[in-house]
């Protein structure tokens, strides 16, 4: 009745960005990221040991929403199991520098997914684990395996067709590099849920960003497959432009970059024209993620730092989430 999961984050190279139905985080496109270590959450679920739900992350009892959307995952095993697992208690643990810039939910709702599931002896089946982590947090559905993957958007309304699959290994292309570069440490002002709900609500280029997204998924692995990082790193650029295109036309604009996200950009050409392969990516924030090999992650983290990055975190590719003998009670 106890499990202990460890799932990594990930950074998306076609970005999620809106959904069809916001109670089941249905997307309107396809998405494709990469898992990324060395960073994790670790998550411990106990089924039927205490008298009432307990949800503690970081060192912290979770209240109001956050605590809902874990209840929210939890309730989906213990109705898929009867409803004879009884009152749960939760434990979860980020890994994460605290300035990381990367959110933790991804990587949290894939360790509770696997975790919970676990505990309440369901079988480790990937595709029901992604489905579950889906209903915590979208991009959750990318981190249950590792590797490059991808969650398709599916057709069904009630999502059952809505996961990810992983298209590569980690060990596929070991020498891809992605560097978080932290230029700013405030926390946003207007939540990724929030800003793709408005951008949806509002921007007139939303349903172009739709079709190109969704097209651009195939280009992606197929550049993949081949190992291509010019051309990968090209797609990256102009998707998040598109997406953050969509949020400057929505009403009123909603604008996540900062004078020194672009001055990183700026400099960041600059490097690549003198011949260093270097390019970046941007969730819904400030703080670009860049985009390199092996033979240059040292070269992208002086960059970084030379345009002002308060902090840098290198990542490698990560593997699936994992069950864990060691439990954090
Ligand atoms: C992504 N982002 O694909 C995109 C790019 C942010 C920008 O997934 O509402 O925290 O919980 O489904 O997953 C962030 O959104 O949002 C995100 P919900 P989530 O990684």
């Amino acid at each position: 009745m106890k499990a202990t999961a460890l799932a990594h984050p990930n950074i998306a190279l076609v970005k999620y960005w809106g959904k069809r139905d916001e109670a089941l985080i249905l997307p309107h496109q396809s998405s494709l990221s990469l898992t990324l270590a060395p960073m994790s959450v670790s998550t411990t679920v106990e089924f039927g040991a205490v008298s009432s739900d307990q949800v503690e992350i970081n060192g912290h009892t979770a209240k109001g929403s956050e605590r809902e959307r874990v209840l929210r995952v939890l309730d989906v095993v213990r109705s898929e199991t009867g409803g004879r697992l009884g009152p749960a208690r939760m434990v979860s643990r980020g890994d994460f520098p605290a300035a990381a810039g990367l959110a933790s939910s991804a990587a949290g709702f894939a360790a509770l997914a696997v975790a919970a599931r676990a505990a309440a002896g369901l079988p480790a089946e990937p595709k029901a684990a992604s489905i579950l982590a889906r209903l915590g947090s979208g991009s959750a559905c990318r981190s249950v395996q590792g590797g490059i993957c991808e969650w398709r958007r599916g057709e069904r309304a009630d999502g059952a067709d809505s996961y990810a699959v992983q298209r590569f290994e980690a060990g596929h292309w070991p020498e891809l590099r992605m560097v978080v570069a932290i230029v700013n440490r405030d926390e946003k002002e207007v939540k990724s849920r929030d800003g793709m709900k408005h951008t949806v609500d509002t921007s007139p280029y939303y349903p172009a960003w739709v079709k190109d997204a969704e097209a651009e998924v195939p280009r992606a692995v197929e550049i993949i497959q081949r190992k291509d990082l010019q051309a990968l790193g090209e797609l990256a650029e102009r998707n998040a432009w598109r997406m953050h295109a969509t949020s400057l036309g929505a009403q009123p604009p909603l604008c996540y970059l900062h004078a020194n996200t672009l001055g990183l950009i700026e400099h960041l050409r600059e490097q690549r024209k003198k011949g260093t392969p270097v390019w970046f990516t941007l969730d819904a924030g400030p703080n670009p993620v860049l985009l390199t090999d092996a033979a240059h992650e040292v070269a992208a983290e002086a960059l970084a730092r030379a345009c002002g990055a308060v902090d840098v975190v290198r990542c490698v590719p990560g593997g699936d989430a994992v069950l864990k003998s060691e439990h954090l009670f």
